[in-house]
């Protein structure tokens, strides 16, 4: 009774609330929810022959409340339907919030979702966290009567059972089983991955530890995702607590990957590295899906946690996702790239071609605040280009900037002229590799947000921006000499 009610109330409000939010209040290709808050993605999957995707939602604020599933559906990944909230807390073990989770296909058609039930308030030391199951269709969900399926007191280790969540299922055809993989705190507060087998989805069993923190990167892991790719493991996780580390790990809320080998006889991971995944100033919890023709994307929450009280000025809606980005491996570097149907939506080509770099320059058809802008840039000679540096948002008293430093090798992302007017972090650097001076910049603008994917996705950085629109300027500034081309298309359904 009960649970019709909740789930009932958050479709209802939704209908109402979501359709009075104008088109032009959102990006264009960048999922939000219906209504009010989003955080991380969940059931990032293929469902009967169709991309589903489902978030973190409170529907009743612009501010994170007791967790719900908002979920949409889409067939390329760009273009998403909107469908009804899917999962509620309306459950005893689950009253605390739907926590993060994950989707699959079960064998016999039906959709399968798992998920954290919370009990008890969060971050407190009676809150319980275990693994439940919902079935469903595709539109509509059923809790599994025999929730939950996974609790902490199966892990043999001593581990806190008030932060364990965020399973990541998968079916493994080659084994004709399900694995899930979930994020846990040891007794010494530090973070693991614990890895589950299931052979039908129901009933799961404890296989191990697939790799720890030991309190060096970070404390809790969160969202794990676990998936092989170009002859490799990776393993993504979201440690919290971590601490920085030259350029590549940033204090607080991280995104680690950490990549090796996998034995799957003995299902034990060797970790060989760990990198960071996204450079920018807004990234989070991403979760993976392997698309029918093979390819591995990523999708994540495009916002910092620790910024994610500040709202723009009359928001509607709070959160975004990344865009999917495409996930390989070149010479052992994750390379990310936009999903090849981003470019099916490219209009109005402008191409500029072996322009001189100067203070700064202007160039015709170049602006807009929904784009996908590729700049090239090549010193004259050896050594003649000390920096060029690209601004968009811009007008008069607003601009975002990307500055590539050759002799430092480094990208700079900077918001702090976006006109937000709140204390938060505003510049992040990446390392680019050294290329005699030449750098390749993507630019993804879509109204609220900027992604900058650096000499073809080697590395990306991710930053909301909350710059009015009508600040549409792009302009170019370099240091020394060099040439560079610009390749602009609108994006537009
Ligand atoms: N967000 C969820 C948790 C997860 C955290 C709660 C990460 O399941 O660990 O909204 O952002």
């Amino acid at each position: 009774m009960m649970k019709q009610t909740k789930l009932a109330e958050a479709r209802a409000y939704e209908k109402t609330y979501g359709a009075q939010i104008l088109p032009e209040e959102r990006p264009l290709f960048h999922v939000t929810p219906t209504v009010g808050w989003l955080n991380d993605p969940n059931g990032f999957s293929v469902y009967q022959g169709e991309y589903h995707l489902f978030y973190q939602y409170y529907p009743y604020d612009i501010h994170w409340g007791p967790m719900h599933w908002g979920h949409m559906k889409s067939r390329d990944l760009i273009r998403w339907e909107r469908l009804p909230a899917a999962l509620a807390p309306d459950m005893e073990y689950d009253a605390g919030g739907v926590f993060s989770g994950s989707a699959a296909e079960l064998p016999d058609g039906r959709q399968l979702l798992m998920y954290t039930g919370v009990q008890g308030k969060d971050n407190t030391p009676e809150c319980r966290q275990t693994q439940c199951l919902a079935v469903g269709d595709g539109r509509n969900y059923q809790k599994y009567e025999q929730n939950p399926v996974l609790t902490a007191d199966m892990i043999p280790e001593p581990c806190q059972a008030k932060d364990f969540r965020d399973p990541k299922i998968w079916r493994d055809p080659a084994e004709n089983c399900f694995f899930a993989v979930a994020g846990i705190r040891m007794q010494d507060n530090s973070g693991a991955v614990a890895l589950f087998s299931s052979e039908d989805g129901f009933h799961w069993q404890y296989v191990g530890i697939l790799d720890r923190s030991r309190n060096e990167y970070g404390r809790m892991w969160e969202c794990p995702d676990f998936f092989e790719l170009d002859g490799g493991a990776l393993l993504i996780v979201s440690p919290q607590e971590m601490r920085a580390q030259g350029l590549t790990f940033h204090n607080g809320n991280d995104v680690i990957c950490l990549q090796g080998s996998y034995d799957r006889r003995t299902h034990a991971f060797t970790r060989e590295s760990v990198s960071a995944v996204d450079y920018g100033l807004d990234f989070y919890a991403p979760q993976t899906l392997k698309t029918p023709d093979g390819r591995r994307v990523l999708i994540a929450w495009m916002q910092a946690w620790e910024n994610s009280q500040f709202c723009r000025d009359g928001a509607r809606w709070q959160g975004m996702f990344t865009l999917p980005r495409e996930l390989s491996l070149r010479e052992g570097r994750l390379i990310q790239q936009p999903v090849k149907e981003l470019e099916n939506y490219r209009r109005n080509p402008v191409l500029c071609k072996d322009v001189p770099c100067a203070r700064r320059t202007l160039l015709p058809g170049i602006s807009g605040r929904i784009l996908d802008l590729t700049v090239h840039v090549r010193p004259q000679q050896e050594g003649s280009l000390e920096s060029f540096t690209v601004y968009f948002a811009q007008n008069d008293s607003h601009s975002v900037s990307v500055r590539y430093e050759v002799r430092k090798g480094t990208v700079c992302l900077d918001r702090t002229d976006s006109g937000f007017r709140y204390n938060i972090v505003n510049r992040r650097e990446a390392p680019v590799r050294d290329q005699g001076g030449e750098i390749r910049l993507r630019i993804l603008l879509d109204r609220f947000s900027a992604e900058i994917f650096v000499n073809d996705g080697e590395q990306v950085m991710s930053a909301c921006i909350y710059t009015p629109q009508e600040a549409d300027g792009i302009s170019f500034e370099a240091e020394g000499s060099g040439r560079f081309d610009v390749e602009k298309y609108e994006l537009s359904f």
